[in-house]
C-alpha cells in the first residue's frame, strides 16, 4: 500500500500547495516557546526561516495529571516538546506496561511516527500539571523532514567511519543521524561538568576535548584543582558512562580549540545505542586502569 511506504522528502513538489500553518502567539507566549526549543536537537540545524516558522506552528497545549499525551499503537499526530511538568514513558513488554524512563521538565517526543509512518512506539503520560507545544504532522514533515535529508547526506559518510557505530546497520546509523543535532563549543568552554545529571552523549566530529577530573582521593581534594584523564578527537565519543551507570557526570570535559560534536538525548540513547553497550563498557574498564594508574584508586568512577 501507498501509505506504507517511508516518506521521502525529496519527493515532494507540491510544497506550495501546502498551507502554512500558524497560531498566533503572545509575546510572552513566544518567549516561553523560544526558551523550551533551545535544547531542542531536532531544531538544530534549521535555517533561520524555516525554525522561524516552525515557530508559528506550535500550539500550547496544557495537561493535567495522568492525562496521555500519546498511547502507544495509535498513529502519530503532533510532535511534542516539553516546556513544564513531568512525563513518564512507558512502554509494553510481555503485555505488561513497564516504565522505562522519563522527560523531567524538558526534552522532546512523538518523532517517531511522524518520521518513520509508525504506530506510536511508547505511551507518555503526565506525572503533575505540565505544559507542551505542539507541532503537527503537516508542518514536521513539510520542515524538519527535509531537514533531516540534508542531515543525512551530510553526516552519512562521517558517521560510517566512528568506529563505535560499526556494529550498527546502516539503517539504525541512518535513524542515529535523524535524531541529532550538531553543537559547536567555543575554546575553553566547558561542555559536561563533573556531578551534573546527564541528559546527552557527544560524538567530536572536529576538534579536540580534554576530560579532566577532580580526584577525591587526592591533595588536591583540599584545592580543588583538576587533573587531565584524556583527550578525545575525531570519530571519538564522550558523555556515556552517565548514561551507562544511570550516576552524575564523573568528569568534567571542556573544548581545546573550537570543536564540533554530534549530540544525541539520553532516550535515542537508550533506544538507538544498546547494541553498542559491550563496546562501551569494555572501554569503561580502562578508565578504571587509567584512574588507579592517576591517583592509586578509581573510587572516583563509582560515585
Ligand atoms: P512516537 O511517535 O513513537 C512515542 O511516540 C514517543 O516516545 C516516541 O515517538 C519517542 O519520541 C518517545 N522507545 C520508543 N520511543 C520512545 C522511547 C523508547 N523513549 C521515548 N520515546 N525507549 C525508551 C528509551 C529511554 C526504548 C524502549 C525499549
Amino acid at each position: 500500500a501507498v501509505c506504507a511506504e517511508a516518506y521521502n522528502p525529496d519527493d515532494d513538489e507540491d510544497d506550495e500547495a501546502e498551507p502554512r500553518v500558524v497560531h498566533p502567539k503572545t509575546d510572552e507566549q513566544r518567549r516561553r516557546l523560544q526558551d523550551a526549543c533551545r535544547d531542542i536537537l531536532l531544531f538544530k540545524n534549521l535555517e533561520q526561516e524555516q525554525f522561524s516558522e516552525v515557530l508559528d506552528a506550535m500550539f500550547e497545549v496544557l495537561v493535567k495529571p495522568q492525562e496521555h499525551i500519546i498511547d502507544q499503537g495509535d498513529d502519530g499526530d503532533n510532535f511534542y516538546i516539553v516546556e513544564k511538568g513531568v512525563y513518564d514513558i512507558f512502554v509494553q513488554k510481555d503485555n505488561v506496561s513497564v516504565c522505562v524512563g522519563k522527560y523531567d521538565n524538558k526534552g522532546c517526543f512523538g518523532e517517531l511516527a511522524l518520521m518513520y509512518n509508525t504506530p506510536r512506539a511508547a505511551t507518555i503520560i503526565a506525572m503533575q500539571e505540565g505544559a507542551l507545544w505542539g507541532l503537527d504532522r503537516a508542518t514536521f514533515h513539510r520542515l524538519i523532514m527535509k531537514n533531516n535529508a540534508k542531515k543525512r547526506r551530510m553526516y552519512e559518510a562521517f558517521i560510517e567511519c566512528v568506529p563505535l557505530l560499526k556494529s550498527l546497520e546502516l539503517n539504525e546509523r541512518m535513524k542515529i543521524v535523524d535524531v541529532l543535532g550538531v553543537r559547536v563549543f567555543k575554546d575553553g568552554e566547558r561542555i559536561i561538568m563533573q556531578g551534573e545529571k546527564a541528559d546527552c552523549f557527544y560524538i567530536v566530529e572536529s576538534g579536540e576535548v580534554k576530560i579532566m577530573i577532580k580526584s577525591k582521593t587526592k591533595a588536591s581534594q583540599h584545592n580543588n584543582t583538576e587533573v587531565e584523564v584524556a583527550r578525545c578527537s575525531r570519530g571519538q565519543y564522550f558523555g556515556e558512562l552517565a548514561l551507562v551507570t544511570n550516576k552524575p557526570r564523573a568528569a568534567s570535559v571542556y573544548s581545546v580549540g573550537e570543536t564540533k560534536c554530534l549530540v544525541i538525548d539520553i532516550q535515542a540513547f537508550e533506544r538507538l545505542l544498546g547494541p553498542c553497550m559491550d563496546i562501551m563498557k569494555r572501554n569503561v574498564s580502562q578508565y578504571e586502569d587509567q584512574l588507579v594508574a592517576l591517583f592509586g584508586s578509581s573510587v572516583d568512577l563509582k560515585h
